[in-house]
């Protein structure tokens, strides 16, 4: 494990697990970088989306009121990515924080209380829900309501005419998207309410108004940010994982974290310069530190 120098942050296993095990209300926030190991595509520094695509012509609203078949083909082709994607073992290390045996095991103090770790990630990739998929069933389900998916997923459309809102993992979402060239998609064939074979009714759901991803795009508000901002209140042990902190309201929950005299610890591939503050810092992919400091 390389050990850090840039600031006064410590790199001990030991410490860290110390301060687990103590610890009565856990949060996890997870970035791109958690998914860097399944092969997803992060968003900034080295080979980041937002190098090469202007988030501002492709991640707002005004992106797709004035483009909707430019956003959705570019939604689309990551959607596919997406698909073909698999949780990696720093997902799995997460999902083992919700089985009751491993969570106990290392932080004993959780049995005092009622408040489990709770996963905010930022990603849309579905892989911190699909790690999940091994967990028993009542496990499984009691996990899935404490992993919130701030920014949406890629799965989920929503109307914009009825405001239904579907998960699906089909593909592809609509004919139109069969064909890989870029191209100017007719508003008619881009994802309908009710799906290509529109009968024409107006019911919920199924009223032929124009899907969009149901991701939150810049300038909107992010999703659970009433329960994050109440949990954050309380939170002893924040975990960040392969964010750069950039965005808010996510780059600020640290110091929300840090203000109110909880411990923030850092995993990282990178220079941790922007971490400043974070109590420990575990350098490397997170999909080798994670299991290695979850242990
Ligand atoms: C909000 C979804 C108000 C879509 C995303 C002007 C106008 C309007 C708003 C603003 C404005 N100026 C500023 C803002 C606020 C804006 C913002 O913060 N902008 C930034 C750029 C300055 N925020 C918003 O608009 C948000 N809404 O403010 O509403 C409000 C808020 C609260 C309450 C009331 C009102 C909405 C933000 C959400 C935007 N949607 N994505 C899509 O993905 O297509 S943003 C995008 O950035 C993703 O969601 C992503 O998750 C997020 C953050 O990026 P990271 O996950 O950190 O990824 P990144 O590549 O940056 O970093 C990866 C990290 O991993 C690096 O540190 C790297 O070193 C590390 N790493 C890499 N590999 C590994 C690794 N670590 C470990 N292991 C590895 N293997
Ligand atoms: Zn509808």
């Amino acid at each position: 494990m390389p050990s850090t120098s840039q600031t006064a942050a410590s790199s001990d296993i030991q410490a860290f697990r110390d301060v687990l095990a103590s610890s009565k209300s856990i949060i996890t926030l997870a970035g791109a970088g958690l998914s860097a190991g399944s092969g997803i595509q992060t968003y900034r520094g080295g080979g980041g989306l937002w190098n090469t695509h202007d988030a501002d012509y492709l991640a707002t609203p005004q992106a797709f009121k004035e483009n909707p078949s430019r956003v959705w083909q570019f939604y689309h082709t990551r959607r596919e990515i997406c698909l073909q994607s698999q949780p990696n073992a720093a997902h799995h290390a997460l999902a083992s924080l919700s089985e009751p045996s491993t969570l106990f095991r290392i932080t004993p103090s959780l049995k005092e209380t009622s408040s489990p770790p709770l996963l905010i990630t930022q990603n849309i990739d579905s892989l911190s829900l699909r790690a999940l998929d091994g967990l028993p069933p009542a496990v499984k389900t009691a996990a899935e309501g404490r992993l919130l998916e701030m920014h949406g997923c890629i799965f989920s459309t929503r109307c914009t005419s009825c405001q239904h809102t579907q998960r699906t993992y089909s593909s592809p979402l609509c004919s139109a998207f069969l064909s890989t060239e870029e191209r100017d998609i007719p508003i008619s064939e881009l994802p309908r309410c009710g799906g290509e074979n529109w009968s024409g009714s107006n019911r919920y759901g199924k009223c032929g108004g124009l899907l969009r991803p149901d991701v939150v795009w810049f300038g909107e508000i992010p999703n659970h940010m009433g329960e994050i901002a109440q949990r954050l209140n309380w939170c002893d042990l924040l975990l960040v994982v392969g964010t750069s902190s950039t965005v808010y309201p996510a780059a600020g929950f640290a110091a929300t974290v840090k203000a109110r005299g909880g411990k923030v610890a850092v995993f990282d591939i990178e220079n941790p310069k922007d971490h400043v503050g974070a109590d420990f810092i575990f350098l490397g992919p997170c999909e080798e530190t994670l299991p290695e400091v979850l242990g």
